[in-house]
């Protein structure tokens, strides 16, 4: 139905300012996640009466959850009659049961789900090599049961691939949590341990029924206070609120802790008291909590300490703390992410993305057993796509693991729809070919090509109280990373559609339209932020979220993408560059050290490039760079329409919380498509072959209004706006941007693009012949303090109807710090409300 002109609905003005999708508006930590087991359409292919050999709480624990969710797929409230059951426990209390029967020899994470056919009765059984191998084997047989699988006849053994499959949180004592994008910490508020940790606990079943088997609980910045004998204590009913889910507690750790809250001289990790300390600090948590899992490190990296202040390397301080764990079974995750961010950006050999292997790789075969290091899936920083970190192929005699990023810090925050399996794929399938071999990155870190014993994966998960991770569509992401270090065999497509049935529905049409959604959206995302292997090209110093090319030019940190008049990317060739390119084995360098034979899609990592030169697919650099910034936004654009073919097949909450987010998506995805289009037209002075950049025939810019109280600035970067220019108001009762409607009569829709600031909630009126129309609240929980490209943000009004000059107006009332900025107006094919 046409939204009809003069027709000044209060209702619709109600319902939007209800749309935000602020996070305390979300606040729910009980969300049951991939844990729905929502009722099958069929019987249950197995018995709900369960047995349980042991009394360990782990197996007991993964009794209850199987009954639990037996009845709930089922539907039943109570155990069937029947007389066949499951049959739950450790081979060895298998084997004390019958003697006779065969019990397979099993590792302690390892599980058998195997039929046997009594002379009555039929009996399905659940061995596992420990307590925590039957809790997994209680979580496969659910999973397959919720998506559908028919288990009668089942048979399954699996072992996880890797011993380490931790996830990491960023969460400070004062309950924020860095780089976290779902609210305040589930473990810490106001420098102590939550009272309440049932949310703890239901993040530990989630984690769980993929195989995680500890969280590291602290940031590893600023970790000192968590070594305090106050903060241990409150840390043990932590670890005792996740130990029945078999996920064990580890924690960040300060390098410096023995100087800095030890009273110490020195925190010389070589120094004879150093270790000591360090010692009496280890045995003073395993006597709180026994079955402590490790520490993870930061030191010397941006400008956390660390053993360069006194000469000394990584590996003396990750053995000083091994050393003191190695009693106890702990382990050390000792991060690669070090690295000098006060580099010369004016040296064309000073390279960031080298730092990891010249510091890690000559310290190969150095560290104790114990000690893992633990390296970021790119040389740089969780771009939207980088190449693989060649240090992964450079330490053959020393344990490795992988670190990713769930939190979606420079993926789009959760605001944007990433599913990242499809780029962690890409990483474990890499083949690095160290010593002309079959190596992929999956055999490595799983400790097979090289013959460790201890290998991970970890993801940087920044799970919060909101919702977990805010987005529901998200939660695929942490799932999928779980999935992985369990079997980084599996596919990105088979991790979507198991998410998807266990969380969404099992009809096969919405599993299909939401796994197409989930895969197309990295390509996307990385389409219409930084292609070519340019790296995400947002502000790196501040909110790592919208466009702002420069941003990671001209400094010390390194994210150096060399943009000038005539070309783009960084020379790290060893012929002419930085020399990274020689980090990896000859048959990959031989790949990465030629333009041409580099695939497109990482060049610019790789390579300053001329923007004419021709891309394997015909296109110019520059052309490339217009095309796929158009036809990213265009394909978040479609993941809308994807979205409202759901609508009715999923559940109405789903359907109306994900909306919303993907319609802002799908304007943020604008925002970054004009930023950077219009940047490098500008740079380069290559016009688009298809007209398309820089020229926006149907938009009516606020600057070019006929202004009552607004003003214009210049947009800082200057591309975050449309041609650079804005209007902002400081009048408290509102100002207005008039605009005459010189186009054919139709129904369109009306697209207002505004600033949607922090610390304030401006409102926003669209006037048509001096009738307003619709209105809207600025309420959107968006990134920096001044209108740029973090909070540029676009209003669509459908089905307006427009005659040759009208008179649009768009009244901004400004509220707070937010002055109810306004960039333009576009005026667009009509297309209904969803
Ligand atoms: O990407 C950077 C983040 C920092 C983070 C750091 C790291 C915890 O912007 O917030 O600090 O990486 O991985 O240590």
């Amino acid at each position: 139905m046409p939204l009809h002109r003069f027709a000044f609905a209060a209702a619709v003005v109600a319902a939007l300012a209800g749309m935000s999708f602020s996070p305390s508006a979300a606040a729910q930590t009980a969300d049951p996640a991939w844990l729905r087991y929502a009722p099958l359409d069929h019987p249950l292919s197995v018995p709900t009466r369960v047995v349980v050999l042991g009394q360990d709480p782990v197996e007991r624990n993964g009794a209850a959850e199987l009954e639990r969710g037996l009845l709930a797929l089922s539907g039943r409230t109570t155990p069937d009659p029947s007389s066949d059951s499951i049959v739950l426990g450790t081979a060895q209390q298998f084997h004390a049961r019958k003697p006779k029967a065969a019990t397979p020899s099993l590792e302690p994470d390892e599980f058998v789900i195997s039929w046997h056919s009594l002379p009555m009765v039929r009996e399905l059984d659940i061995v596992g090599g420990s307590p925590r191998g039957v809790l997994y084997g209680v979580f496969a047989l659910l999973r397959n049961l919720s998506q559908g699988a028919d288990m009668s006849h089942a048979s399954l053994r699996e072992h996880p691939a890797m011993a380490i499959r931790w996830v990491d949180q960023w969460d400070n004592a004062d309950g924020s949590i860095e780089r976290g994008y779902a609210g305040r910490s589930l473990f810490f508020e106001g420098g102590h341990v939550r009272q309440d940790l049932a949310p703890v606990a239901a993040y530990a079943r989630l984690l769980a029924s993929v195989g995680v088997n500890a969280v590291n609980v602290n940031n590893v910045n600023n970790a000192a206070p968590f070594l305090q004998p106050q903060m241990l204590h409150e840390l043990v009913r932590v670890a005792d609120a996740m130990r029945p889910w078999g996920v064990h507690l580890a924690l960040s750790v300060d390098v410096a802790s023995p100087k800095s809250i030890g009273g110490l001289a020195t925190y010389d990790p070589l120094d004879p008291a150093v270790k000591a300390w360090w010692n009496a600090k280890v045995d003073a948590i395993y006597a709180l909590i026994p079955d402590f899992a490790g520490f993870t490190v930061k030191a010397d990296s941006e400008g956390q300490p660390g053993p360069a202040s006194y000469g000394r390397t990584p590996a003396d301080a990750a053995n000083t703390l091994a050393a003191a764990l190695a009693p106890h079974h702990g382990v050390v995750l000792y991060r690669a992410f070090v690295y000098n961010h006060h580099l010369d950006w004016r040296d064309p050999k000073a390279d960031r993305a080298r730092a990891a292997y010249d510091i890690f790789h000559p310290l190969d075969g150095k560290f104790l057993p114990n000690v893992i290091i633990q390296t970021k899936e790119g040389p740089i920083d969780f771009q939207a796509q980088e190449p693989v970190s060649p240090l992964f192929g450079g330490l053959t005699r020393t344990s490795q693991a992988m670190e990713i990023q769930v939190t979606q810090e420079y993926t789009g925050q959760q605001r944007h729809l990433v599913y990242l399996a499809p780029m962690w794929k890409w990483v474990l399938d890499f083949d690095l070919r160290v010593g002309g071999a079959h190596t992929p990155v999956r055999q490595i870190i799983s400790g097979q090509s090289f013959h460790r014993t201890l290998g991970g994966l970890v993801a940087v998960a920044g799970v919060g109280r909101d919702h977990w991770l805010n987005s529901p569509l998200a939660m695929a992401n942490l799932y999928a990373f779980g999935r992985f270090a369990w079997d980084p065999n599996l596919t990105a497509e088979q991790i979507a559609v198991e998410w998807t049935r266990q969380t969404i529905s099992r009809d096969p049409d919405v599993v299909s339209i939401v796994a197409k959604m989930l895969l197309q959206s990295w390509p996307a995302y990385v389409d219409y932020t930084g292609p070519l292997g340019m790296q995400t090209l947002t502000d790196i110093t501040g909110s790592h979220y919208g466009p702002n090319i420069e941003a990671s030019e001209r400094n010390g940190w390194g994210q150096w993408h060399k943009a000038d008049h005539l070309g783009v990317g960084f020379d790290r060739t060893v012929a002419t560059g930085t020399g990274f390119v020689g980090q990896y084995s000859p048959d990959v360098a031989k790949i990465y050290e030629s333009a041409a034979t580099t695939p497109d899609n990482l060049l610019l990592f790789f390579h300053h490039m001329p923007y004419t030169w021709k891309l394997h697919d015909g296109q110019t650099v520059i052309q490339y760079i217009y095309s796929s910034h158009y036809q990213g936004a265009a394909e978040a654009a479609q993941f809308v329409n994807d979205w409202i073919s759901l609508k009715g097949r999923i559940p109405d909450e789903l359907y109306y919380n994900m909306l919303p987010r993907l319609e802002y998506q799908a304007g943020h995805a604008i925002v970054w498509r004009d930023a950077i289009t219009q940047y490098f037209l500008k740079l380069s002075g290559i016009p688009d072959e298809t007209g398309r950049a820089g020229h926006f025939p149907r938009r009516m810019e606020a600057e070019d209004a006929r202004l009552a109280g607004y003003t214009v600035f210049d947009v800082n970067p200057w591309e975050d706006a449309s041609r650079g220019k804005a209007v902002t108001c400081s009048v408290p009762s509102g100002c207005t941007a008039q605009f005459t409607y010189t186009g054919r009569e139709g129904l369109y829709n009306l697209a207002i693009q505004y600033f949607d600031l922090q610390d304030g909630v401006a409102k926003f009126t669209l006037i048509v012949n001096g009738q307003p129309l619709v209105s809207w609240a600025a309420n959107n929980d968006l990134p920096s303090p001044r209108p740029d490209g973090d909070n540029s943000t676009r209003y669509t009004a459908h089905q307006v109807e427009l005659h040759t000059g009208d008179i649009l107006s768009v009244q901004g009332v400004p509220d707070g710090h937010d002055p109810a900025a306004l960039d333009y107006l576009e005026v667009l094919p009509g297309t209904p409300q969803p």
